[in-house]
């Protein structure tokens, strides 16, 4: 991404030639943790299924509507995109998340959401086959954060009964966070941050083992993207996975699963695991001032340098392809202005600072 300014004999230009947007790929997350009252060896399960104990209602199970649930942690500062430049400088394009399917028998594949009462004893019939898989945030509760939560923490502070630590988070009308665990019996009409997709399935077929379910983020929300940008201010993205799929009536065939980078699979072939895509755009390269001294024959740039990046200076005489010259290459510890000054015995160069990812 580099950016170039020019200095001419009778002025200066500035100039931004080209901001490119960037992508990164994590193959792999930092966490994913099947959040299930009773499960026995959190953090290590090499299949993480979704699924409810509806239509059994709340009141009789004391379990919530999203029993099973997925949570998964990218480390987004460790995959390049450098954490701590507050939460303005994020601009998100796309997030995507992909997950494996890992068993289920006769999965239906559902690419919309169900409406809430078709959830419930004696609702009314679900209008399309099958149950979608659903994404949200992640909310934390017990004097657990965002930071401090790990795979093998405990699911409450009181057993498979107590409320869950960690839990499928949406936001109300004003931005609110909340637990969507029991949504359907606080009756919570929410609109999932995105519905699982499988372009190689149409709906109503069976999904199949190895499948990639995708969801797209619902970066519109502004309450969706500031919580994208938090994350990647903080240096991680949290993201759960939910399903309505009923093991009351379905029993233990009923219920999709899907592999965890814990699989042996994973360690095997890589390719299994979670795994989430970010499109963005780099906050822009700032140059604060730009300066010739004609006495010494100096110049000297001043530009706003934030962590996580390696700058270097270049000048050309002519702007030829292999004309360009390093004069310096440098990080910085915190964001703050840096300082090149050299000599350009010139009074015509161009100068260029490029960033890069180190
Ligand atoms: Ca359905």
């Amino acid at each position: 991404m580099p950016f170039i300014f020019k200095l001419f004999p009778f002025g200066l230009t500035l100039g931004l030639l080209f901001q490119a947007s960037a992508q990164i790929v994590i193959n792999q997350p930092a966490i994913d943790r099947w959040m299930y009252p009773f499960n026995g060896t959190p953090g290590t399960r090499t299949v993480a299924s979704t699924f409810s104990a509806l239509p059994d209602p709340f009141s009789s199970t004391n379990l919530d509507d999203r029993m099973a649930q997925l949570l998964i942690k990218f480390d987004t500062a460790a995959a390049g995109i450098p954490a701590g430049q507050g939460v303005s400088a994020y601009r998100p394009e796309s997030i995507r998340l992909k997950i494996r399917f890992a068993d289920g028998a006769n999965i239906i594949y559902d690419p919309t959401d169900d409406a809430r009462l078709t959830m419930v004893a004696n609702g009314p019939p679900d209008s399309d086959a099958g149950r979608p898989i659903l994404l949200h945030g992640v909310g934390f509760r017990n004097a657990w954060t965002a930071q401090t939560f790990l795979e093998n923490s405990p699911y409450s502070p009181s057993g498979p009964f107590g409320i869950r630590n960690a839990y499928a988070m949406g936001f109300d009308s004003n931005g609110i966070g909340r637990d969507l665990s029991k949504s359907v019996t606080q009756e919570i009409d929410d609109v999932p941050w995105a519905v699982g997709q499988i372009p190689t399935r149409a709906a109503g077929e069976a999904m199949v083992i190895y499948d990639w379910v995708e969801f797209d983020l619902r970066l519109s929300d502004p309450f969706i993207a500031n919580y994208v940008k938090q994350g990647l201010n903080a240096g991680f993205i949290w993201l759960a996975v939910t399903s309505f799929h009923s093991t009351a009536q379905q029993s233990s065939q009923g219920f999709p699963g899907f592999f965890t980078k814990d699989h042996p699979e994973q360690a095997l072939l890589g390719d299994v695991a979670p795994r989430l895509t970010i499109d963005f755009t780099p906050a822009p390269l700032v140059i604060e001032s730009f300066q010739r001294f004609p006495a010494s024959q100096e110049v000297e740039i001043r530009w706003a340098a934030q962590p996580g990046f390696v700058y270097q200076v270049w000048t050309s005489p002519d702007l030829r392809e292999n004309s360009w010259t390093s004069l310096q290459s440098l990080t910085v510890p915190s964001a703050q202005t840096s300082v090149w000054r050299g000599a350009s015995a010139s009074p015509a160069a161009f100068f260029r600072i490029s960033r890069s990812s180190p």
